[in-house]
């Protein structure tokens, strides 16, 4: 029998026994489940990537059909043992039982299967490999809730397909929250039934004067339902009240002299704001937050609120406690930047910290308001800054960022004051002002979204940067075989 490899799990489990022994994968592998139509998606997602790659046949089956578990993969429903999103993974010579209380489990516990197996289980052409997984149990729970990844399509627009992919290789790494920055100065990227020049005017703009794009209602349904199919949360993003050139020059009545602005495609901030006493601005406000309310099944609209320049503080704060308001109003929690901490948040209210420093005040008055934290430290997260003086695309405004920054951190202990319980989670953005594909956003994303991942996923103890190190590298042969391009950080031995 062929030697497996030890196990090269990222995020790091919570943990790994191993036995000793293996499991083959042959021509003769089912998975079975218990009939859940949950159970049987999960079976069915795994059985695509299996047959692919194998070429084997690898039917499903259910229990009630009497199907036999020896040689088997068995998806399980069990006890309250593993929690939300948490699973059991039991490898043994002759049955593997992946089990999890909730089918978020069994899905992350399907991405430790296949990090158990040869890279090749990654081709998507059959290949002539021993399919042999390390035996052992492992048991697994996230450190936390929220493990984001945020894809600028405002600067650069990124199709429907972009979209899925970068879905796809978030899953690999248990993230389960996309957030979509829907609107910004350069672009609005999203159809709004009742304000077409949106999309008209607003949509057909982005930095250097590309000719943009927007989804569609439909478009936008499809990404949703994509995404809920990896176990991954859309929170949609409208940048406001500042970062809103492409809706000023969509509509004269947003700004406070009636005059629409051109199209920008440049990549300064600060300069745009929505005119907060207009009352076209509370109408479109609402319209916008009641379509996305409608179309988005997940609990968060994110509203923006950074980098305002044009407004004085209460005209600053009375806009985000009005938005607030409206976002509430059609059943929704708030999310946004730092700033919105100066303003009377509710509880519910999520303040995502993207500041560099260790000191910040809005976020410490967000947190004694009982507001929580969503970590996106710029200089350890921002996944648009370079790695390095050499590294072609992307910027350096928060400082270079190799992988061990982007690893080596702990979310609790980054702001004086905000803590584990006053935390919700952390959340990995990529501004796309010099990124134009999806390939050059994959690039600057992997390998640090998967150092993201594990901290965000795998607990503050134990972690290890010399075994993080040679984990990270048995994924980059994976990233070789799914085509993938990533760059090759000299701190890792590929
Ligand atoms: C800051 S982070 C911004 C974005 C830019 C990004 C570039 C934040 C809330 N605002 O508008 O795209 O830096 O790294």
């Amino acid at each position: 029998m062929q030697p497996a490899a030890p196990a090269a799990i990222v995020p790091a489990p919570t943990s790994v026994v191993p036995s000793g022994s293996t499991f083959t994968i042959t021509e003769k592998t089912s998975i079975v489940t218990q009939g859940a139509a949950d159970a049987v998606r999960i079976a069915e997602y795994l059985a695509t990537i299996l047959r692919r790659s194998t070429g084997y046949p690898i039917p499903l089956r259910t229990v009630s059909e009497g199907a036999d578990p020896t040689g088997a993969i068995r998806l399980v429903a069990h006890g309250a043992d593993t929690g939300d999103e948490g699973y059991r993974l039991e490898i043994t010579a002759d049955s593997i039982e992946l089990g999890a209380h909730k089918p978020a489990g069994l899905f992350h516990g399907v991405q430790t299967l296949r990090q158990l197996l040869p890279p090749q289980i990654e081709s998507a052409t059959a290949a002539r490999v021993p399919w042999v997984i390390p035996g052992g149990v492992v048991t697994d729970n996230p450190r936390f809730a929220w493990r984001g990844a945020m894809l600028d399509v405002a600067r650069h627009f990124f199709s429907v397909g972009d979209v899925k992919r970068y879905l796809d290789n978030m899953a690999l790494y248990k993230l389960n929250v996309l957030h979509l920055h829907l609107s910004d100065d350069q672009g609005w990227r999203i159809a709004i039934k009742s304000w077409p020049n949106l999309t008209e005017i607003g949509a057909r703009s982005e930095v250097g004067g590309g000719k943009g794009g927007f989804y569609t209602e439909a478009e936008y349904a499809e990404i949703v339902a994509y995404a809920a199919s990896r176990y991954v949360t859309i929170v949609p993003e409208i940048d406001m009240p500042g970062h809103t050139n492409a809706a000023l020059s969509s509509y004269p009545e947003l700004n406070c002299d009636g005059k629409a602005p051109e199209p920008y495609t440049g990549i300064k901030v600060g300069f745009s704001s929505l005119c907060v006493g207009a009352e076209a601005t509370w109408r479109f406000v609402d319209d916008v937050v009641a379509q996305l309310a409608a179309a988005t099944p997940g609990e968060y609209l994110h509203i923006g609120g950074d980098e305002v320049e044009t407004l004085t503080d209460e005209e600053y704060t009375a806009f985000i406690e009005r938005a607030q308001g409206i976002v509430v109003k059609h059943g929704k929690k708030v999310i946004g930047w730092g700033e919105i901490g100066k303003a009377k948040l509710a509880p519910t209210t999520v303040v995502q910290h993207w500041n560099t420093g260790a000191s910040d005040d809005a976020i410490r008055a967000a947190v004694r308001g009982g507001s929580r934290v969503l970590m996106s430290p710029a200089s350890k997260v921002y996944l648009d800054m370079k790695y390095d003086e050499d590294t072609e695309l992307g910027l350096k405004w928060a400082g270079l960022i190799d992988v061990r920054d982007a690893w080596d951190w702990d979310p609790a202990k980054f702001v004086t004051g905000v803590e584990e319980q006053h935390l919700i989670g952390i959340e990995a953005p990529i501004w796309s002002e010099t990124l134009t594909t999806i390939e050059e956003v994959e690039s600057q994303a992997f390998p640090r979204l998967a150092a993201v991942a594990e901290v965000g996923w795998s607990a503050a103890e134990g972690r290890d940067w010399e075994d993080f190190r040679s984990r990270l590298a048995a994924q980059g042969r994976r990233w070789d075989v799914l085509g993938l391009k990533f760059y090759r950080s000299p701190q890792i031995d590929w």
